[in-house]
């Protein structure tokens, strides 16, 4: 049995937040003991191991600054947190292996490091500072991007290469930014952006673009025969392509303050089924159609497979799904 207590946590990237703790040694253990008992540890420069648990006194976590160590590591559970609690209200889904069981998170991982990354070996996630050790890669949409590349290897095993890894990179900055809509923070409003707040290009904006990948300058919008041949970071924009279209439609639109405007590859107009109706269809296809050899094609089918499943072969939906990935060349 562990206790669970509440904590509070000053985030760096989305305001005063909750935290899962328990009580442990005369004060609190940065563990979630409501979703699995989520562990948060403090690497502290080191590339190896657990470093050492966070622990406090008060149960008031980090300052919201890179002064305070706990900031990152508040911003870290929070993620871990929400993207656990987006399954099971969106899927019903106990956990990224459904059972139960929590992943772990370490946070100051090396010196300077521009990268978060999902370890399936040791079923954790794990940030670095950023440049400067300014600006920690632990936002929500990275945190549930890194962890829902756990999800895809729990489910469909999606390779990472080729189409099947644009597809594994195209569903987590799929659930990364469903995660980022799910927790309705108001200070850290849901976009169709990935990134927007770790300022990975040392200008402000964000890493990628949903509603028009190729604003990143190297993802593509639109399937090619060659697609796989690009970085599964970059062909994966022709599903977050899908994905918008199938959530918002084409042409321009305006979603928590948020311009976009998203071409078609044929100038067809896509009418969207919102982006909760997109996440189901996705999270369906994923879990029973998908393989770890799926390409674009098969994405096609076994979305539209989903769609089916959930509204009928004859639904708005299903004909939403055909249109959507026509409008990205999938056809
Ligand atoms: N942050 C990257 C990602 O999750 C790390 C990688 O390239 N695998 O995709
Ligand atoms: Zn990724
Ligand atoms: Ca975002």
């Amino acid at each position: 049995f562990e206790a669970i207590d509440t904590g509070t946590g000053t985030s760096q990237y989305s305001g005063t937040v909750p935290l899962g703790t328990t009580a442990a040694s005369g004060g609190y253990d940065l563990t979630d003991g409501g979703r699995g008992g989520h562990k948060t540890y403090d690497l502290n420069g080191g590339t190896t191991g657990t470093g050492t648990l966070f622990h406090d006194a008060d149960d008031v976590w980090g300052d919201g600054t890179v002064n305070n160590r706990q900031t990152a590591a508040v911003d870290a559970a929070y993620g871990a947190a929400v993207t656990w609690d987006f399954y099971k209200a969106a899927f019903n889904r106990n956990g990224i292996a459904g059972d139960g069981k929590a992943a772990y998170s370490r946070v100051h991982y090396g010196n300077a490091y521009v990268n978060a990354f999902w370890n399936d070996s040791c079923f954790c996630m794990t940030y670095g500072d950023g440049a400067n050790n300014a600006d920690p890669l632990t936002s929500l949409d990275v945190a549930g991007h890194e962890m829902s590349h756990g999800l895809t290897a729990a489910t469909a095993g999606l390779k990472y290469s080729r189409e099947s890894g644009g597809l594994n990179e195209a569903t987590s900055d799929i659930f990364g930014t469903s995660v980022e809509f799910f927790a309705n923070n108001s200070a850290d409003a849901g976009d169709y952006l990935i990134g927007e707040k770790i300022d990975i290009n040392g200008d402000g904006t964000p890493l990628r673009y949903m509603d028009k990948p190729s604003k990143d300058g190297a993802s593509a919008d639109y399937w090619s025969r060659t697609v796989g041949r690009l970085d599964v970071h970059y062909s994966s924009g022709v599903a977050n392509h899908f994905f918008y279209l199938l959530s918002e439609g084409s042409g321009a639109k305006t979603v928590n303050g948020v311009s976009y405007n998203s071409p078609t590859y044929d100038g067809s107009t896509v009418t969207g089924i919102g982006r909760d109706k997109a996440a189901q269809i996705w999270y369906k296809a994923l879990t029973t159609y998908f393989t770890s050899s799926t390409d674009y094609a098969g994405a096609r089918t076994g979305t539209l497979q989903a769609a089916a499943d959930l509204y009928g072969s004859g639904s708005a939906e299903y004909k939403a799904v055909a249109a959507a990935w026509t409008a990205v060349n999938v056809k």
